[in-house]
């Protein structure tokens, strides 16, 4: 019996290696948005442009067309900017309610920006500091066409 003792113990050490292992994977995604170059007459831009979630949700931006990245540019205080790599799929897990913005770093000024709103008080969290981000180019107007048309998310 001494000899299998180590055995053992290494089995039972990899069985809760896996377990930890498993309990660690990625939820599944709440809400995919795809990074696009083109959709109809637009160019550059993510198929959800304002989406509102749930604290705990989960959004998976996934690289349809390459190039393409998140970086958030105005968050709940506390909450790190964060920015994903170019041309990879991204998942964030939103913790905190409020309002974030964020942009496609080539991309900023070319219209390709998104706003996630998480919970339904954001307007007594972060909106107003949100509404302030200042864009240029294209991301301007369509920033604008964002923000009017949070009245009815
Ligand atoms: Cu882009």
């Amino acid at each position: 019996m001494k000899f299998y003792l180590p055995f053992f113990v290494v089995i039972m050490m990899c069985t809760m290696l896996l377990s930890a292992v498993h309990s660690e994977e990625v939820a599944e995604p709440t809400l995919v948005i795809e990074m696009l170059n083109k959709r109809d007459k637009e160019r550059m831009l993510y198929s959800d442009e304002l989406v509102r979630v749930e604290v705990g949700d989960t959004i998976s931006w996934v690289p349809t067309s390459k190039g393409h990245n998140v970086q958030f540019v105005s968050v709940p205080e506390g909450v790190e900017k964060v920015k994903s790599k170019l041309s990879k799929e991204f998942s964030y897990t939103f913790e905190q309610e409020g309002a974030y913005l964020y942009v496609c770093t080539p991309h900023a000024s070319m219209g390709m920006i998104g706003v996630v709103i998480v919970g339904n008080t954001p307007s007594d969290i972060n909106l107003d500091e949100v509404k302030k981000y200042k864009f240029r180019g294209k991301s301007k107007k369509k920033f604008k066409k964002i923000l009017k048309s949070l009245e009815d998310v």
